[in-house]
């Protein structure tokens, strides 16, 4: 396997996360990649994605969780060394004003070419915008502690977070081939091409 997709279990009092029902479609359409659901809590996220990497071993990694305000699948730009829980984690912890790592860089950039990504997604119809934040909780976590993983432990890694709508908003299958089309670029594109998807607000 070179391509690991990730996604996250219900929380929230859902009883489906559309990340992680779309990962494992996506990586059931590809010979290339396993999918693996994180659990939706805040103890036990990040050692699941690093036992995670560590079992298979990826060339790429591609985190994904649910944002349930989109309605379009938005690749992250940006992951932040802080945790800020609106709600409970399912574990019922709920971290207020935490570092995702003590002592680590404020942010990491995705290293995923996320302009052309974009770019893939909307071409092939479906709703998508580059995000500039993955909010505070559990994914921005996950996102943060992947990027950590990879600049301490993984080097030549290469990975990132996509957030994704609720199913009613877009249909499951239209989520997996966004992901699968997040996959193909990060593997045939090394430099994101130089287009503004910048924001105002
Ligand atoms: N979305 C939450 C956590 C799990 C998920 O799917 C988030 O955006 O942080």
């Amino acid at each position: 396997m070179t391509v690991l997709l990730t996604g996250f279990a219900p929380f929230d009092g859902a009883a489906t996360n559309p990340s992680w029902q779309a990962a494992s479609r996506a990586a059931a359409q590809r010979r290339d990649t396993v999918a693996v659901e994180l659990p939706c809590e805040f103890a036990a996220a990040l050692p699941a994605l690093r036992a995670a990497i560590g079992e298979h071993r990826p060339e790429l990694v591609v985190c994904t969780g649910l944002a349930g305000g989109r309605d379009h699948v938005s690749p992250e730009r940006v992951a932040i060394n802080l945790i800020d829980a609106r709600i409970p984690d399912n574990a019922g912890a709920q971290p207020i004003d935490v570092p995702v790592v003590s002592g680590g860089p404020s942010a990491y950039f995705t290293t995923l070419p996320v302009k052309a990504a974009v770019a893939a997604i909307q071409e092939a119809g479906v709703p998508a915008a580059v995000s500039y934040t993955a909010g505070t909780y559990v994914c921005n976590q996950v996102f943060y502690g992947l990027m950590h993983l990879i600049a301490t432990e993984f080097p030549g890694l290469r990975g990132g977070f996509v957030h994704v709508p609720e199913e009613a908003v877009l249909p499951l299958d239209e989520i997996a081939r966004a992901l699968a089309i997040v996959v193909d670029t990060a593997l045939t594109v090394s430099e994101d091409v130089a287009v503004s998807a910048g924001t105002l607000d």
